[in-house]
Formats: structure tokens, sequence, C-alpha cells
């Protein structure tokens, strides 16, 4: 009997010991221990020379506490306080990418791994364990933190085509991924609304395609529009900036360049691309729009030509190139297509899609690139070596690794942060539906009725944040926080949505730290 209680004494004081710290993603294993360690201007750093991980921590310290760490550089003597950064070969080698060990010590702090990655998450949990109270002298609590993430697509999406956001801006929400250790930024480059990357060979998707002549106002539904010009692009060497602003925080950029559908945009600047000949305008409305691309073989040269600028700019492993919501009405009609199908003996015009996203694969492929897009792609026969993104639902992703294809899942019902967080009367208007922050927080990116070997296909998830009715920074901010902790913690693979609770005590806390980094969150979640 007594044995019972002191084992449930012990239990529920190393429950309460992991929910008292404002963890967000939470650890596999962190306990506390004994004593603090003292941050102050006395305490020095030593990390490898050029370390862009201490330089990261030494301006977090000073910028949010004004203090300065001092660098280490010779032996330190015994009552030096010191955070070291050590990379050690891995124990084994199918390691993790990103394992790390954090020890705080009264004297030392010790971030360990066998990447820089590991290291860069070591320092993001240091940065949480920081006390939110600004002073000159920082105790941090003593602990031993063990720690990697479960999922390797780690993601957010933000789309720059329904409203435009600044490289600053798109920089703070790399920040934001960055601090839940979240490893890709899926930026959607390319829609009806605005085309948004410079392409040399190409002027006119940006001097054209780039801006339009008005804007839905309100819902959909009301089908009202305001005619101010709108628009705004990437410059090539602002793209390298922020793709170096990324990978320096250990985030990879997947950009999207839709095609054959949600391509209005590029349609205004090269009518001629279309199955009609045009003329068309960027679209005003949102939606999807029958004018899309006919597969045309000088089509696929123009998106060659396209992706052989983009590649070059982001070393990513996967190229998304859309495939979503492509309406057949043109292809149907279009002369062109039609000969194309009966020439291929393709089966009919979701046969053509897959033919031209095949095409494009093959393209991709040969650059050494790996294909990924919606859902959408599995009809007519997914391209050969594809990942599939589901959006709809969850099936798209259970085929697609049924059929040994690699996937990341987005499911509307989970992974939608432009869908209302809260009853929609409290909230800014939205596109509809709700997915509050406990929602996101019960997601399993593994769905059931998979079996172990299928299960492997499933790389992760990421949420999409469709800007159709978010026009500004601050309202992506808050569309995007807290769910993006709930994410977060989802896939380092340390929820259980029985857990929601402890959870939410975490989040109470760690809104201090949002609030100090003046983080616009929806405040909704504080009511509960
Ligand atoms: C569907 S998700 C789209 C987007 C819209 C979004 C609005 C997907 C692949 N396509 O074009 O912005 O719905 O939620």
């Amino acid at each position: 009997m007594y044995k019972k209680i002191l084992f449930f004494l012990l239990i529920s004081q190393a429950a309460l010991a992991q929910s008292s710290l404002p963890l967000i993603p939470k650890p596999i294993e962190a306990h506390l221990q004994n004593g603090n360690f003292l941050l102050d201007g006395n305490t020095f750093i030593s990390a490898g020379k050029d370390s862009f991980e201490a330089r990261f921590l030494k301006d977090y310290v000073a910028g949010q506490y004004g203090i300065e760490l001092r660098t280490l550089t010779t032996k330190p003597s015994t009552d030096q306080r010191v955070i070291y950064f050590s990379i050690v070969p891995s124990d084994t080698s199918n390691e993790q990418e990103g394992k790390y060990r954090l020890e705080v010590q009264k004297t030392r702090i010790d971030i360990i791994s066998s990447s820089a990655t590991g290291i860069w998450y070591g320092v993001q949990t240091l940065v949480q364990l920081l006390p939110v109270e600004k002073s000159a002298s920082l105790p941090i609590k003593c602990i031993r933190v063990s720690d990697a993430p479960l999922f390797k697509w780690r993601g957010m999406h933000l789309d720059v085509c329904r409203h435009f956001f600044s490289v600053d801006f798109v920089k703070k929400y790399i920040d934001y991924l960055a601090m839940y250790k979240m490893n890709t930024f899926h930026w959607h480059l390319t829609d009806d609304q605005g085309w948004r990357i410079e392409i040399k060979k190409y002027p006119k998707l940006t001097e054209i395609g780039a801006w339009r002549n008005g804007t839905m106002v309100g819902h959909y539904n009301d089908q009202k529009y305001d005619s101010i010009r709108y628009g705004g692009f990437y410059t090539q060497e602002q793209i390298k900036e922020v793709v170096a602003y990324a990978k320096e925080r250990h985030i990879a950029i997947i950009p999207e360049i839709e095609m054959p559908g949600h391509a209005q945009a590029a349609l205004a600047a090269y009518p001629e691309l279309s199955c009609t000949g045009g003329p068309f305008e960027v679209a005003r409305r949102w939606g999807v729009l029958d004018d899309v691309f006919c597969p045309k073989e000088a089509t696929i040269a123009f998106l060659e030509d396209v992706l052989s600028e983009v590649m070059p700019l982001f070393p990513s492993e996967y190229i998304h190139i859309g495939g979503d919501e492509c309406p057949k009405a043109r292809w149907e009609k279009c002369p062109h297509c039609q000969a194309m199908i009966a020439e291929l003996g393709l089966k009919d015009e979701h046969g053509l899609q897959s033919y031209f996203i095949t095409r494009i694969e093959k393209f991709v492929n040969s650059k050494g690139r790996k294909i990924i897009g919606w859902d959408e792609i599995l009809e007519g026969g997914l391209a050969p070596n594809a990942a599939v993104m589901s959006w709809r639902g969850t099936e798209g992703g259970i085929a697609a690794a049924k059929q040994q294809h690699h996937v990341v899942m987005s499911p509307g019902s989970h992974c939608y942060f432009d869908q209302y967080q809260a009853d929609s009367s409290t909230q800014p208007l939205a596109i509809g539906g709700m997915i509050t922050t406990e929602k996101v927080y019960s997601f399993h990116p593994v769905p059931e009725g998979l079996s172990a070997s299928e299960a492997k296909y499933i790389m992760g998830a990421q949420a999409n944040v469709w800007t159709e009715y978010i026009a500004s920074e601050d309202h992506v901010e808050y569309m995007v926080f807290p769910r993006i902790a709930a994410l977060s913690e989802v896939l380092w693979g340390t929820a259980k949505s029985e857990e929601y609770s402890d959870f939410y005590q975490r989040l109470m806390k760690h809104l201090k730290l949002l609030d100090n980094l003046g983080v616009n969150y929806c405040r909704e979640i504080l009511k509960h």
C-alpha cells in the first residue's frame, strides 16, 4: 500500500514537472533537477566557429533581455558559467535528424547533438526555458532533456497570391516556424489572383501577372468587388535572401508553381498558353476558374523554362507543382486537347492531366528533384515518383501510401488555418468551417487502416494558410496562433489528444512568451 502511494506520488510529480514547463512542442523526455543556472552578462558561450545557432542565441538574449553573452575563447576557470554546444558522432547509423540532448546544470549548459539541426532544436528548447520576466540575471531551472522529432515533414504553408506579404513578414513567419521546431515552409507563389515570383525569361509574368484591378470585398457569397489595383512580387534576389534565411534556421522552402489549374494570372500575361487564346485578366474573384493551361508542347516548354529558373533558387528535395482544382471544361472543347487524348490513347481529360503531370515530373526528376502535388494528381494515375499532399481529407494520402508514394497530410478537417478557430460570431470574417486549437491537437497524421510498411510513407503534415480572407500580416498571425503550437506538438510526436489539458496548461504559460514577442494571437483560447 505504502509503495503504491509512493509510486503514485512519483508519477504525478513527474507529470507535474513536465506540464509546469512551458515547452511546446513537448520534448520526448524532460526531467527537472534541483537548482538553477544563472544566465547573465558573465555567462559564456562556447560553440564551433561561425555557429549560426550560437549567434542566434546571443542575439535573442541580447534582444529580449539586454544580456550580452560572452564568447569563450580560452579554457574556462572553474567558477565560470558556460553554455557549450557540442557536435558529436551519432550513436547509430540511422539516427533521427534533429535528435539532441539539453542539460542545464548549475554551472554549465550543454546542448549535444550529432548535427547542427539538433543543436538548433536544443537552442529553441533553451529559449523556451528562459523566464518570461525580463531581468539582467535569468535563472534557468536545471533539467535534462532528451529529444527528437517523429515526423520528417513538419510544415506550414502560406498563400502569398490572394494577398501579398512582404519579405520581412515572410522572414518573421519563418522565425515562427523555427520557434516550434518546424522544418518546412511551403510557399504558394502562383495562383489565379497573382504571380509572385520573378521569372527572367518571361517578364510579363510579373509585369502583368502580379497585379489585379480589384479584389473581392466581404465574403465570396456577397459577390462584391473593389477596383483598387493590388499586387506585388518577389525578385529572384529577394527569394535567394529568404531561402538563405530559412536555411540558417534549418527550414527548407518548398516553392509551389501551380499547374495546370489556378493559372489565370500566368494566362493574363501569356494568353497563348490557354486553350482559347484569351484575353484574360488577373483574377479578381476567388474560387476555381475554368481557364487553365492548355497542356500543349508550348505550355510544357514554358513551364520547363519557369522551373529551370525556380529550381536553382530553391535547393529543396521537393518542388510543388500544384495540380489541384483543374476544371476540364476548356479541355473538353479544345480541338488540340482532344487530338492529344486520341493520339496518346488516353481515356479522358483526367488521363490528359496525368500525362501532363508525368511530363513535368520527368523534367523535374531529370534535374535531380522530386515533385509533390495536391491529391488531385492521383486522378487519372499518379506520376511514377510523385509525392501527394492530401487536402480533401486523408483518403488521397491513404491511397497514395498504399501505392508506395510519399505523403504529406494536410486535410481540411484539421489543417486549414483559414477556417474559423472559434464561433464565427466572435471572429473576423473567414472562409467558413471551424478548426479549434483542440481539434488541431487531436490530429493523427498517420491514419488508421495503413499497415506499418504503408505508414512509413507518411512524411508528416502541414497546415495551410490560404489568404482570400486574410489581407494583413497581423491577421495572418491571428489565424496561425495558437493553432501552430498545437500542430507543432502533433508533428514532433508528443501530442496525445487525451492529454489536451496538459498542453493547454503549457500553452497558457507559453502565451506570455508570445506577448513578449508581440505576436497577435487569437485570444479566444483564454476563455476556455
Ligand atoms: C482550396 S486546398 C484550394 C485553394 C483555396 C482553398 C480555400 C487547395 C489545394 N486548393 O485554392 O484557397 O481551398 O480554403
